[in-house]
């Protein structure tokens, strides 16, 4: 059918997609024919209904390196404003293919026509520091632990001691939505009263992170509740609770951050020869608008090298056919210990998020919520973190139990 075609220069009509491939039992060029075909126009034989027209849609292989293989793809081929469609189209069927061992989507690279047909984020990263004010260092962030369990007015209490003691974000955990023991209204009442409290006391606007992770019904319904209690966040899931939801979410204009979190992701990202890269994913992430999104920490818990997580947050704050800027979130295993480090990799522009790492501190919440304060302040002005700790009990104390780069 002639889907590889080496002499192709990719126009600015089309979308390229670059893939990790290593066929099985037949030749990379014949794997990388076959998942040109299915991604686009073909099937596994030819069809009676084939005509010239509809075969200068397929899409074409025009580089073969190694195991690098890039296709394009006529922008046709793709409904504007519609990612689950791209994605059922470049990172479907192909990934089950007999004619695939191993095939991991690197890259998409959207011509400008079809990018700019999503809305992007609504509220980007420039907003999130008009909103807050914090303009000059990174936002310092929490996830309420234990990641289940808590009450709504534990969780109000919590709020106070550590928005009052320099945390500027608190957020749900992942797996928090509304339970017998947390009913979603009640958190978003009990949260938002500390927020105001908050405003009223310092002056400062400090940001809760609600999750509305569910139903796409009921979704909307705790996003428009945030609303209605004058909340300036929407925490949402973005893989579990799919595109479909967080285009949907992002078309309701709410005027609001949407946080995205990426629990999930791991099973399509983390095997380096098989998936869909991070990037592809944080790409359909700004297009569908979030906000704000999770990118891994280099130094914390969660796998995730420095190159990739530099390569992530720089998309996320580069230029994209004008589409607003993405905060990204470094989350997953933090300490005090590791955030000068973090910051020195990482840069200003990032929310730093310490669960286990501000509520685990041997004094309480109160002294994890100053130890992330004094730490980032050391690495803002210059001093190592160990001689800073000498005259900073809280931070002393988190760098005994957990230790410091
Ligand atoms: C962090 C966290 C986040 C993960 C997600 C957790 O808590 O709340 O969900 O960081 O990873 O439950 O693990 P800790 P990522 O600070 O206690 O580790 O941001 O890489 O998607
Ligand atoms: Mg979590």
């Amino acid at each position: 059918m002639g889907y590889v075609d080496l002499k192709y220069k990719p126009t600015a009509n089309d979308m390229v997609c670059s893939f990790y491939l290593e066929p099985e039992g037949i030749s990379l060029e014949k794997a990388a024919e076959d998942i040109a075909a299915e991604s686009s126009i073909g099937t596994w034989t030819e069809v009676a209904t084939m005509s010239s027209r509809i075969k200068k849609m397929g899409a074409k292989v025009f580089s073969i390196r190694k195991n690098i293989v890039k296709v394009a793809y006529p922008q046709e081929l793709f409904e504007k404003g519609n990612i689950p469609q791209i994605l059922s189209s470049v990172a479907g069927n192909i990934f089950g293919m007999k004619a695939v061992k191993n095939l991991r989507l690197l890259d998409v690279e959207f011509p400008e026509e079809l990018a700019k047909s999503f809305k992007g984020p609504e509220v980007g990263l420039d907003d999130v520091r008009r909103i807050t004010g914090v303009y000059d260092r990174p936002l310092l962030g929490t996830i309420y632990k234990p990641k289940l369990g808590l009450s709504p007015k534990e969780m109000e209490k919590e709020a106070y001691i550590v928005y009052s003691n320099g945390i500027d974000w608190s957020k749900d955990d992942e797996n928090l939505a509304s339970m017998e023991f947390n009913k979603f209204e009640e958190r978003v009442v009990r949260v938002l009263s500390v927020v105001d409290r908050i405003k009223s006391e310092e002056g400062r606007t400090v940001i809760y992170a609600p999750n509305t992770t569910g139903p796409v019904d009921k979704m909307i319904e705790r996003a428009e509740f945030i609303k209605e209690q004058g909340g300036k966040c929407i925490m949402v899931d973005v893989l579990t609770i799919g595109w479909s939801a967080l285009q949907y979410l992002r078309k309701q204009n709410f005027g609001k951050i949407i946080h995205g979190h990426r629990a999930m992701h791991a099973a399509i990202t983390r095997n380096k020869k098989h998936g869909i890269s991070m990037l592809v994913l944080a790409k359909c992430a700004r297009l569908a608008g979030v906000s704000a999104l999770h990118t891994g920490t280099v130094f914390g818990k969660m796998e995730g090298g420095k190159d990739v997580v530099i390569n992530l947050n720089n998309f996320l704050k580069s230029d994209f056919f004008g589409l607003k800027r993405v905060m990204p979130i470094a989350s997953g295993g933090l300490h005090p210990g590791l955030i000068p480090e973090l910051v020195n990799a990482l840069g200003n522009d990032l929310i730093i998020n310490c669960g286990g790492g501000l509520w685990g501190h041997p004094q309480g919440s109160a002294a994890g919520a100053r130890a992330m304060r004094q730490s980032l302040d050391s690495a803002l002005e210059g001093i190592p973190l160990r001689k800073y700790a000498e005259s900073h009990d809280e931070l002393k104390m988190a760098l005994k139990k957990w230790g410091g780069l």
